[in-house]
């Protein structure tokens, strides 16, 4: 039980029993599946939050079925970064973009035609072929020092490598790193966007905890791990995205380096607001939240109401394993997604089914396991001409819409 960032000794925050991987979708509802321990800790020394149990990059990415979904939410996401990015000359014309963990492209395809460069590097099969059917050049491969000593021979070294959502799936951030500094030259840009800690922790978003996220990233925690690198903070800014991220932009240290005053202001912000009594409260309300949304939804089972959830989301499954939900409380599971329609969701065994299926035949109350696109979703339903179908919403707290 010791800090992956600092080797200092951690202690438990939350244990959440047992879950396969949450974005391995079963074939056949008899698909065997192994369960591992989601268990959360905690590091005094560099406040580090990480997850004990990590699952090897096979076992987490044999089946992987997350594809980035076309949203009009994300597409403004894109835009408010591309726009950050280059109003800071971090990304400008002559810039040669790399992303890791680019999935099919949807973000280098948004930039491609403001920069000199793209490529992306996933190292999930299927996704990258879609991404290079696409005209996103991507490499499959794990990002480390050895893929990007590769990286480096084929196309050079890139001004500003991104990692968006991609940085906590990785047991080593060190590795990631020394492939990160190999690449980078002096004025290179590391640009990492996560979900953020204290929003995690500040809206009881326990269903983020899921094996893909084994750090849970905060200022200090990605300051200190950067420090062993000889890189800082230039730079943050925040975005609802996610239910809450932060876009830290990263190089290696030079006494030239302008740090905005940004990173000041969120520091101080962080040391107010992460406290001891916040992670307490987050826990205490992770099992209310347990405890209501069970009640709630075998209630309305057993009064006859029909239940589907609304997007086959990593999140959901965390969600739905840790409160014991299964195919005998919820009809279905809607996802706009092609990849996940037909499936099951990891032991719940719950079968995905298409929007379209759903509103063919609407159920009496979706479980928005999508919280993250609530009102996209709520009014792409509304608009379907569905006015009945009630929303459960599972996050900050229970309520219904
Ligand atoms: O870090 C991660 C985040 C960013 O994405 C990953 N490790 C995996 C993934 O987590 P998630 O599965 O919880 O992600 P999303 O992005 O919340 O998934 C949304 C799901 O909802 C997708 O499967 C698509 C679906 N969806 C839908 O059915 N109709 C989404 C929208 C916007 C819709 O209108």
């Amino acid at each position: 039980m010791t800090c992956r960032i600092c080797s200092a000794d951690v202690s438990v925050l939350l244990d959440l029993g047992t879950s396969p991987p949450a974005n391995s979708l079963k074939k056949s509802p008899e698909q065997v599946q192994d369960s591992y321990p989601l268990v959360l800790e905690i590091c005094d020394n560099c406040g580090n939050v990480q997850l004990r149990d990590c699952l090897d990059e096979e076992a987490l990415y044999k089946d992987y079925f997350y594809v980035t979904p076309s949203s009009t939410l994300l597409s403004r996401h894109y835009d408010f970064l591309q726009s950050f990015l280059f109003k800071n000359n971090y990304l400008t014309s002559h810039s040669f973009a790399l992303e890791i963990g680019s999935n099919v492209g949807l973000f280098l395809d948004h930039i491609k035609p403001n920069v000199a460069k793209v490529v992306g590097i996933d190292p999930a099969q299927e996704i990258s072929e879609l991404a290079n059917q696409k005209g996103i050049e991507t490499v499959c491969d794990f990002f480390n020092e050895a893929s990007s000593v590769k990286l480096k021979d084929q196309f050079g070294n890139p001004n500003i490598i991104l990692a968006r959502h991609c940085f906590a799936h990785n047991c080593d951030p060190h590795r990631m790193l020394k492939g990160v500094t190999h690449l980078l030259d002096d004025s290179g840009l590391f640009v990492i966007e996560n979900a953020y800690l204290l929003n995690t922790i500040e809206n009881n978003e326990f269903d983020q905890i899921y094996h893909e996220h084994m750090f849970y990233y905060s200022i200090r925690s990605m300051k200190a791990l950067l420090a062993i690198h000889n890189m800082h903070l230039v730079d943050i800014i925040m975005s609802p995205i996610h239910g809450g991220s932060i876009v830290f932009v990263a190089k290696k240290v030079s006494a030239e380096d302008k740090i905005s005053s940004a990173v000041g202001k969120y520091t101080l912000q962080e040391d107010l607001l992460l406290t001891p009594s916040a992670f307490k409260h987050f826990v205490e309300n992770t099992w209310r939240i347990k405890d209501t949304l069970g009640r709630l939804i075998k209630g309305l089972r057993d009064g006859g109401w029909t239940i589907y959830t609304y997007g086959a989301t990593a999140k959901g499954n965390t969600l739905l394993n840790f409160i014991g939900l299964t195919d005998k409380e919820i009809k279905y599971c809607v996802d706009s997604t092609p990849m996940k329609q037909g499936k099951y969701l990891p032991k719940s065994n719950i079968k995905v089914i298409s929007e379209e299926e759903s509103q063919e035949n609407p159920p009496d109350y979706f479980l928005l396991t999508a919280w993250n696109y609530r009102d996209e979703i709520v009014n792409k339903v509304r608009q379907s001409g569905n006015y009945t179908s009630q929303f459960i919403v599972p996050i900050p707290f229970v309520h219904i819409l």
